[in-house]
């Protein structure tokens, strides 16, 4: 059976970059396979964090996973530090990983530059995320375009210790749409959206108010030209719009081109709001129902044990194929 893993970072509020990119797909996802959604708080302490704001954020993302129509029934759900085996299988995982191919992560450069010191575990989350990831045998791994490169070195990592020391680990798929895997920030259509950003007008977060999301759209960068069209290269603000209007309201593209011909841009943005309202408004109401912190409690605990159960497995079979003596 397909098992599929992913997780996201609690480094900040999770935008509809996040949510159309990742998290729809994991709802989808939970009734085809054999699913396990964590929240990567290892990965957020790879930049400075402040204490308080990451313990809020954890839960804020459980709950979020939960919000958006992942179900625990259905999928394990559990936050990353509660499975030991993540940073033990990263050790791991460390000492089998050069240099060579982490100083090619496009994230790492982007996250490290122009700054004066950077931590090493900026550094070497890229092992980290691969040792999350073949922990869990996944066969799948539901990403982002922005995370490809990182799923690819997970692969590559498998296929050299399998090499090595023999069949340890199962390869993953990236398994990326083919539409909507990148959204972009408002502001500036030709970089990500990203929860971390500065400018908060050039992301959405999902638990946002309509009348704040509201300003940023109808602000949200377009061209002088007043035409809609779809063309990412020549249009990137227009066709951004575009592709978060179709995933929020699940019609094609064509579609919404042909509706507004000869319309400005200021009736598609105005019908943008009233989508979006809509349907983060039912993600919003969910989430308030959701803030017995006792039950989301319960739920995180008896996932995390789901997956260590899992996680113990395959450390132990790395163990055994590194050399390492188990008693
Ligand atoms: N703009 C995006 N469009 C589509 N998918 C996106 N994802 C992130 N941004 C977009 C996907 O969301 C998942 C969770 O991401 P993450 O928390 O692991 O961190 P990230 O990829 O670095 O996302 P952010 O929002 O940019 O976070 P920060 O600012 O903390 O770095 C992933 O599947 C990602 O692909």
């Amino acid at each position: 059976m397909k098992r599929v893993f992913s997780g996201v970072q609690p480094s900040g509020n999770l935008t509809i970059g996040n949510y159309l990119g990742a998290l729809k797909q994991f709802v989808e996802l939970q009734n085809e396979s054999e699913a396990l959604y964590c929240v990567v708080d290892l990965h957020a302490i790879t930049v400075p964090q402040d204490p308080d704001d990451l313990r809020r954020r954890s839960r804020e993302i459980a709950k979020l996973y939960l919000a958006c129509g992942v179900d625990p029934n259905k999928a394990t759900v559990f936050i990353q530090s509660h499975v030991k085996e993540h940073a033990e299988l990263g050790w791991l995982l460390q000492c089998s990983s050069y240099m060579g191919e982490l100083n090619r992560m496009t994230q790492f450069k982007d996250k490290s530059e122009g700054k004066q010191s950077v931590q090493v575990g900026l550094y070497t989350y890229p092992v980290l995320m691969a040792a999350d990831i073949l922990l869990y045998d996944a066969t799948h791994v539901p990403v982002g375009d922005d995370q490809k490169q990182h799923i690819e070195l997970t692969r590559d990592i498998a296929a050299r210790f399998n090499g090595r020391f023999g069949e340890t680990f199962v390869i993953p798929e990236p398994q990326i749409q083919e539409f909507g895997a990148r959204i972009m920030a408002l502001d500036e259509p030709t970089k990500k959206m990203s929860k971390s950003a500065e400018n908060e007008g050039a992301r959405i977060a999902i638990l946002e108010d309509p009348s704040v999301f509201k300003k940023k759209i109808m602000r949200a960068v377009t061209d002088t030209e007043n035409e809609i069209r779809f063309d990412e290269e020549n249009k990137p603000g227009v066709s951004n719009l575009l592709t978060i209007y179709s995933l929020f309201a699940g019609e094609s593209v064509d579609t919404l081109v042909a509706r507004y011909q000869g319309q400005g841009y200021g009736n598609l943005k105005k019908d943008l709001v009233e989508v979006m309202t809509d349907k983060l408004g039912a993600i919003q109401q969910r989430y308030n129902e959701l803030s017995d912190t006792d039950e989301l409690d319960k739920i995180l605990a008896a996932s995390a044990e789901r997956a260590r159960t899992i996680a113990e497995r395959t450390v132990n079979r790395v163990k055994d194929a590194m050399g390492l003596v188990r008693l």
